[in-house]
């Protein structure tokens, strides 16, 4: 089989694209009619305050914290996407987390995925702890764990699938069924690396599914941002207090800006797809490379799952560079397409060292346990031109190990 062919194929495994999605992106939430001026793309509406013409008696805005008109055509654009009810939109990812956290009261126990996000994982042990929340970390690709985790007060399961940085799956479905028959657990599923173009966790039963609208919903690393959509009405009511009586809410030009990112979700994910698939064959064809970490492989453990509950993967793919730090250091200093950059899912190849950089919050005990180790390289595949993309790796590589002999690329 040609290497054309063997890609093909390989995109090729996964289910279809969920209907009318670009359709969706491109039009739900965004109708002229709600402008006065008929604005075809949603203006930015920087006003803080809106007029009422008696008290109380108003359009549906008061004030932009409680609820902004370019917020609002975000918010309906995502829900759409999500195939949710309902979508709020927050100051950051994080804010999102906290704000969900509040739905929990003191004594309250939370299970969460034990490869999160750093910051989650901090989020968790040292805000939430603080908040008189018990949090144990497990790993929910096992439901055996899970099962076992589940005591009379847990409130929250928060997963995390694909995680950050190890690219575990977790299959959604049997977790939701086994959580919601330990009576009213919500459990929430962060989609970030995958966004829904290529995962809807609220049709495989989670109550919410959460971004950080940072990285690919936003897609062009210019808004900080945080999302979270469902279909349950009292998550709703709820999240939609505390969104207003918290207020980690976006400004008005980030909403403007993400909203604008999605026109071309769909567009970005199958290329950061297909580019990423390139990649991951190249790497784990690679004498310098010990291991490849991306769920759109065969060698992936979760390949089988990641076809049944997702349509593609993202850019994200982790790998162990054969050596020590120094090897996984001379090679990340020595990229030149891709940014030694903290971060994901913008239009640029970004890359990282996990244990230093987005993880060093996570205590050093646990990240052995999870393998972020020092040869632990993270990247976020961008939409340059694979050949280019490819090249830096190699390049790169051959600084990091010069004395290895590879077959030209
Ligand atoms: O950065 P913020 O918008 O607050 O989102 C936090 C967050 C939540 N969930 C996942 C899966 C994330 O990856 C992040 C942020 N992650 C990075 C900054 C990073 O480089 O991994």
């Amino acid at each position: 089989m040609s290497a054309g062919d063997k890609e093909r194929d390989l995109l090729s495994g996964f289910q279809p694209s969920f209907e009318h999605f670009s359709t969706q992106a491109l039009h739900v939430g965004q109708d002229a009619e709600q402008w006065t001026s008929m604005a075809v793309v949603p203006p930015i509406s920087l006003s803080t305050t809106f007029k009422q013409v008696a008290p109380g008696k108003h359009t549906g805005f008061e004030y932009s914290r409680s609820g902004n008109p370019t917020r609002n055509c975000l918010e309906k654009a995502v829900a759409a996407l999500d195939g949710a009810k309902y979508c709020m939109a927050f100051a950051s990812g994080l804010a999102t987390t906290m704000t969900i956290a509040h739905l929990l009261k003191s004594g309250d126990g939370i299970i969460c995925m034990n490869d999160v996000y750093g910051g989650t994982n901090r989020y968790f042990r040292r805000v939430g702890s603080e908040m008189g929340l018990q949090t144990c970390f497990i790993d929910c690709t096992s439901l055996k764990c899970l099962r076992e985790a589940i005591k009379p007060n847990t409130k929250l399961v928060w997963i995390e699938t694909p995680t950050n940085p190890m690219m575990n799956v977790t299959d959604i479905k049997a977790c939701a069924e086994l959580v919601h028959k330990h009576g009213d657990i919500i459990m929430v599923v962060d989609n970030t690396f995958m966004s829904p173009y290529f995962q809807r966790p609220l049709a495989l039963g989670a109550d919410i599914c959460m971004y950080s609208a940072t990285k690919y919903m936003n897609g062009h690393s210019d808004v900080v941002m945080g999302l979270a959509s469902t279909n349950r009405d009292d998550l709703y009511q709820k999240l939609k207090f505390l969104q207003n009586a918290i207020g980690a809410v976006p400004s008005p030009f980030d909403c403007f800006l993400c909203n604008r990112g999605l026109k071309t979700l769909s567009l970005r994910m199958r290329q950061h797809f297909k580019n990423a698939l390139a990649v991951a064959q190249f790497l784990e064809a690679d004498p310098r490379v010990e291991k490849v970490f991306f769920p759109g492989l065969p060698s992936h453990p979760q390949y089988k799952l990641t076809k049944q509950q997702c349509t593609g993967t993202s850019g994200m793919i982790s790998f162990l560079i054969k050596g020590n730090l120094e090897n996984a250091k001379i090679f990340l200093e020595n990229l030149k397409i891709f940014c030694l950059a903290e971060s994901l899912g913008g239009y640029e190849s970004l890359a990282e060292h996990p244990a230093i950089m987005t993880h060093a919050s996570v205590p050093v005990e646990e990240r052995m346990v999870l393998g972020i180790s020092d040869t632990l390289i993270r990247l976020s595949v961008g939409l340059e031109d694979v050949e280019d993309i490819i090249e830096d790796l190699h390049q790169a590589l051959k600084v990091a190990h010069p004395n290895v002999v590879t077959s030209p690329i």
